[in-house]
């Protein structure tokens, strides 16, 4: 029984991470509520009853979740607000619930905070406006379909978003709610962008200095966008912030396998294939950070960072 129950939860980390490597499970809120999720159900189905056994077993739960994709930090503040309290827990039925509760409490704010950046975000966009986004983020269309249920007429570009061509559910999405949607191509983005007013795009990182991370190619939108006089809107939610960057860390920008490029035998094996899937964008080239506690410039995200991590920066790993 106590071995079955085991097998049970490792096969709900094993699930989750496979499903996020594989991008079963992709987008940068969806992959950190599915982090958190993990860690309630490992939590909840643990089969021991030794408190430190059970700090040891999750913290292997948790680095084994975040070995899955490296550059969103919103599934690294998922992990570890979901373990908030298990240090000073003083039994295992408390820390326990504490990851029961954190990990439930966690999805249920990240879903409102979409929510809300959704009517706030919405507010942005004016009757006529021409918007262009990128990728697949779903903060960014729930602003978009918002802005368009309050009954705004808007036309949307949209990128195919090359490799994995995660456009294509965008414009699936944005059609589904009734947008006036055009696909266009990657390459085509400067020669579309002087017809368009605003850019909304989403965030997997937003750095101390206001920086963006977020899908290859959209530093390349945020670019054209300056050049064309466009304004450029980040939709993220406070939990993509990194704390971790105030001290100088790095954000990892992940390389995928070559194959979602090109196909065996397509290209000469003497030619190399360079796959990164997430760019950086300067904070010069972002007009607003849109959140759920409000839209700011990218030059305050440092003092929001600082106020809302606090104390425990100071003991991040
Ligand atoms: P939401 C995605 O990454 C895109 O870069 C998108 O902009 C970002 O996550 C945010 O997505 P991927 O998982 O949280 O497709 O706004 O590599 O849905």
């Amino acid at each position: 029984m106590v071995r079955f129950r085991l097998q049970v939860v490792n096969d709900i980390i094993r699930t989750t991470v496979s499903d996020i490597k594989d991008m079963r499970i992709r987008g940068a809120g969806r992959i950190a509520r599915a982090g958190a999720t993990a860690l309630v159900g490992f939590a909840d189905g643990y089969a021991g009853r030794d408190l430190e056994q059970f700090r040891k077993d999750l913290r292997v739960a948790a680095g084994t979740i975040l070995s899955s994709r490296p550059t969103a930090v919103s599934l690294w503040n998922g992990v570890h607000y979901s373990m908030r309290g298990v240090d000073s827990a003083e039994t295992f039925e408390a820390a326990r619930d504490l990851v029961v509760d954190n990990g439930k409490e966690f999805c249920v704010n990240s879903e409102q905070a979409v929510a809300k950046i959704a009517k706030i975000g919405a507010k942005r966009i004016k009757d006529g406006d021409v918007l262009m986004t990128h990728c697949n983020s779903s903060v960014a269309i729930g602003v978009i379909a918002e802005a368009v249920r309050q009954g705004k007429d808007i036309k949307v570009f949209a990128t195919e978003s090359r490799p994995w061509r995660q456009g294509i559910l965008t414009v699936n999405d944005l059609s589904k709610a009734g947008v006036d949607t055009t696909l266009i191509i990657d390459s085509a983005v400067r020669s579309v962008m002087s017809r368009v007013d605003r850019v909304f795009v989403g965030a997997d990182t937003i750095t101390s200095s206001g920086s963006l991370i977020n899908k290859i190619g959209t530093s390349q939108v945020a670019m054209a966008a300056s050049e064309a006089r466009a304004e450029v809107n980040v939709c993220s939610e406070t939990y993509k912030f990194s704390p971790k960057t105030m001290f100088g860390d790095v954000v990892t920008i992940e390389e995928r396998d070559i194959s979602e490029v090109v196909k065996p035998g397509e290209i000469p094996e003497d030619v190399a294939v360079f796959n990164p899937v997430f760019d950086t964008t300067p904070a010069k080239y972002i007009d607003n950070i849109i959140t759920e506690i409000g839209i700011m410039a990218p030059g305050a995200v440092y003092g929001v960072m600082a106020k809302m991590f606090g104390e425990s920066i100071f003991d991040l790993e």
